[in-house]
Formats: structure tokens, sequence, C-alpha cells
């Protein structure tokens, strides 16, 4: 079944300007900017402008461009917030949610990159 993306999201509006962000890095493709209710001390969520719902709706319908700017604004942010482990940062997470079980909440494609303490392990049992 095909995805039907809802242009009313917050995420959506973000990047039609309507409502502030606190940009980290912009591309043609994609959109990095801080988390307003943050988990760590570096938490920020980077978009993909094009209007997918999730990741598995990224992943089989976005262009190689935007899979690959995508893929590396993500990697250039864990050196921007000094986080990459090769250059002396303590590490960070990559979280992306889909769907009810994933707890989804904005229904637009988001890739959480989380850093700046120890994190604990990444889901707690049932
Ligand atoms: P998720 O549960 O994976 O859909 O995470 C959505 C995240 O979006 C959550 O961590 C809070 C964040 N968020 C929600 N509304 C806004 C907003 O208006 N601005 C910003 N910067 N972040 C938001």
């Amino acid at each position: 079944m095909p995805y039907e993306y809802d242009d009313q999201n917050i995420f959506a509006k973000i990047l039609r300007c309507e409502i502030p962000n606190d940009t980290v890095m912009e591309t043609d493709f994609t959109l990095a900017f801080r988390d307003i209710t943050p988990a760590a001390p570096e938490h920020i969520l980077v978009i993909p402008k094009g209007s997918y719902v999730n990741y598995d709706h990224f992943a089989t319908d976005a262009t190689d461009a935007e899979i690959l700017d995508f893929t590396r604004v993500v990697g250039a942010i864990t050196h921007t917030i000094k986080a990459a482990p090769n250059g002396g940062g303590n590490g960070y997470r990559l979280i992306t949610n889909a769907g009810h079980d994933g707890v989804q909440d904005v229904p637009h494609m988001h890739m959480h990159i989380i850093a700046g303490r120890r994190l604990g392990r990444m889901i707690q049992p049932a």
C-alpha cells in the first residue's frame, strides 16, 4: 500500500519556514536541526526535504542523490558535534522511529542523532 504523506505535520511546517528551527546543517536535499525536547546534551534531528513518511518509505522511494546526501549529512554532524569516535569523541546513537510500535510521533522521516552523555542500553526489557 502506498504511503500517504500528511503535509500538515510539524516538520513539513518547519521545511516551509512556517515555524522556526535551530538549524545545524542544510543542503539541497536535507535539513538538520536541534530537537525541541533534547534527550541528551546533543540531540539533532535530520530530515529529508522530500515528503517521506518514515525510513522504509525514504529507502524505497527517495532518489540516490537524496539518500546519499542524507547519509553524508548524518555522518558530517557526528563530526560537527565532536561525537565521532575517530575524532576523539565519545560516540553517539542514531534512532529512526516508524509507526505505532516504533512510537513515531511526527510522520515525516527523521533520524535522531543523540550524544553527549552515556546513553545506557538501547531498549529496556519488556
Ligand atoms: P519521534 O517520536 O521519533 O517522531 O520524534 C519526534 C521528535 O520531534 C521528538 O524528539 C520531539 C521533536 N519535535 C517535535 N516537535 C518539534 C518542533 O516543533 N521543533 C523541533 N525542533 N523538534 C520537535
